[in-house]
């Protein structure tokens, strides 16, 4: 690897993270071509998931591409989608040498498409990045490996943890800076998720505003019984932005209808000890193709998710402000004794967001 061969992956994961939120289920893939260190193409993947990113860098270099390097930050696949494969499309186009972070673990793919690169007389770089990408693509990965997407599960609270006052007011807890800020982060995961009390109590619309036109994510409801009002923004909604219920076998009949006649896609999932399985749902959420879901409470499902050990990243904005121990928890109980029945985190960022305080944590891989 060179020093340019970073800075390049560098281009192309950039690039490939404006695809975040908008491919699954495909991940979000980025590509530059590189033609004696000028930058002849860029690329990444569509909205929707189609057409990759190769081959839209590669119509951007037509043919500079011939002899040139191309930076891609998910190994080429190598399969007949739609589309040819992008091995070929690379090969095709007479690119010279390709990099890339890592094999891409879709069955249908892993090594094949460097195998075939390679059997064409390309030289094959990997490596280059590869933690990055990894962050980058750790939901598609985690995904094809467990069949669950990642879950950040985000929480808005005041100094002592606090999401709302005893009588339910929490209208704003933290400033418009970070509330845009929710805005971004949405925008960047497949699906937001709220639980049935979230839905009931807020009437919340989980749609992501005023960040310009964009695949709106997928909105999650997690409601055992589908004891959700019709006459809510979420359903108001239902035939312009997806809503998806995860509901367990309880669910009225008549509820179901209802739910479907206005749009809305159920997912019916297992009940465990009386409560969602939410091993069951993100599994359903999973089939279903999502490779990153962004959990915006309430306090019960995020203790079911992180009971369950179901939660890969946490992202906190904490406010100055106490509401005291009447006040709503941001996290519900979890029934724990000791502390080393709770999952770690570790730190990876630390913002100022309009003057709250952002943290995100990733779960200590053990
Ligand atoms: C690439 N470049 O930009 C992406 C790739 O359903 P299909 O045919 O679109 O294929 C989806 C698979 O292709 C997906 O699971 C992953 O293995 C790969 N995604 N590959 O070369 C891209 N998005
Ligand atoms: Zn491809």
């Amino acid at each position: 690897m060179t020093g340019s061969d970073a800075r390049f992956m560098a281009l192309a994961l950039s690039l490939g993270r404006r695809g975040q939120g908008q491919c699954f289920p495909n991940p979000a893939v980025g590509c530059v071509i590189v033609r004696k260190g000028r930058i002849v193409g860029r690329g990444w993947t569509a909205p929707g998931g189609r057409p990759h990113a190769e081959p839209r860098a590669l119509a951007q270099a037509d043919e500079a591409a011939r002899g040139a390097t191309a930076y891609v930050t998910l190994e080429p696949c190598s399969h007949h989608g739609e589309t040819a494969p992008c091995a070929e499309a690379l090969i095709a186009a007479g690119i010279a040498r390709v990099v890339a972070p890592f094999d891409d673990n879709d069955a249908r793919v892993s090594g094949r498409g460097f195998a075939m690169l390679r059997a064409a007389g390309i030289a094959v770089t990997t490596g280059v990045m590869a933690s990055e990408a990894g962050q980058d693509l750790a939901g598609f990965i985690l995904r094809n490996e467990l069949g669950r997407p990642w879950v950040t599960l985000k929480l808005a609270t005041s100094f002592d943890g606090r999401i709302a006052t005893a009588t339910g007011h929490s209208q704003w807890i933290t400033g418009p800076q970070a509330r845009r800020a929710v805005h971004g982060l949405r925008a960047r995961h497949d699906a937001v998720m709220v639980g049935a009390g979230t839905a009931r109590a807020d009437d919340p619309g989980l749609t992501v505003r005023d960040m310009g036109p964009r695949r709106q994510p997928v909105r999650v409801v997690v409601s055992r019984r589908l004891d959700l009002p019709l006459m809510s923004d979420l359903a108001r909604t239902a035939k312009d932005v997806p809503l998806w219920l995860c509901h367990g076998p309880e669910a009225d009949a008549a509820l179901t209808e209802a739910w479907q006649g206005i749009g809305a896609r159920l997912l019916p999932c297992d009940v465990r000890a009386g409560q969602m399985d939410m091993a069951s749902v993100l599994g359903a959420l999973g089939a279903q193709g999502l490779t990153r879901v962004f959990c915006e409470g309430g306090g019960s499902l995020a203790a079911s998710l992180l009971s369950a050990g179901l939660v890969d990243e946490l992202v906190g904005f904490t406010a100055g402000l106490a509401i005291g121990a009447e006040g709503l928890p941001g996290v519900g109980a979890m029934g724990l004794a000791r502390l080393e029945e709770a999952a770690r985190f570790s730190l990876i960022e630390t913002r100022d967001v309009g003057g709250d305080v952002m943290h995100r944590w990733q779960r200590t891989q053990p």
